[in-house]
């Protein structure tokens, strides 16, 4: 991520986003679904290395701004999921997250 942008998600507020504001913002987001109080997102890719790849890549933008999704590998399939555990829900952290990991994946090839 470049600087500005990762600048903007350190600014963004970190109040908890309300279930009507979460189904608005999920519109902008393909693919992405709710469920309970965290996005959730399968991507895959070419085969395992790749789906390794893209974990390992997501893991060092996640940790740059201090805002880590859950990461599940299943072979060639990797299942993201935001929340914010502080706030015991969703944020415009994980929305910014969401959109990070979907052009990351994309990048790669992912489906
Ligand atoms: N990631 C997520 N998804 N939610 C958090 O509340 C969170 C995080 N908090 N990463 C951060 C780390 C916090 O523990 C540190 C101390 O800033």
């Amino acid at each position: 991520m470049g600087w500005f942008l990762e600048a903007l998600t350190y600014a963004l507020p970190m109040t908890k986003i309300s279930g009507d504001e979460a189904r608005q913002q999920l519109q902008a987001l393909a693919g992405w679904a709710l469920e309970g109080e965290a996005l959730k997102r399968q991507f895959t890719f070419a085969g395992f290395p790749d789906a390794v790849a893209f974990i390992v890549r997501l893991g060092f933008a996640a940790e740059a701004v201090d805002h880590h999704p859950d990461l599940l590998v299943n072979y060639k399939r990797v299942t993201v999921t935001y929340s914010t555990h502080s706030e015991g829900g969703l944020t415009e952290k994980d929305f910014a997250g969401a959109k990070e990991a979907t052009s990351l994946a994309m990048t790669m090839g992912a489906k």
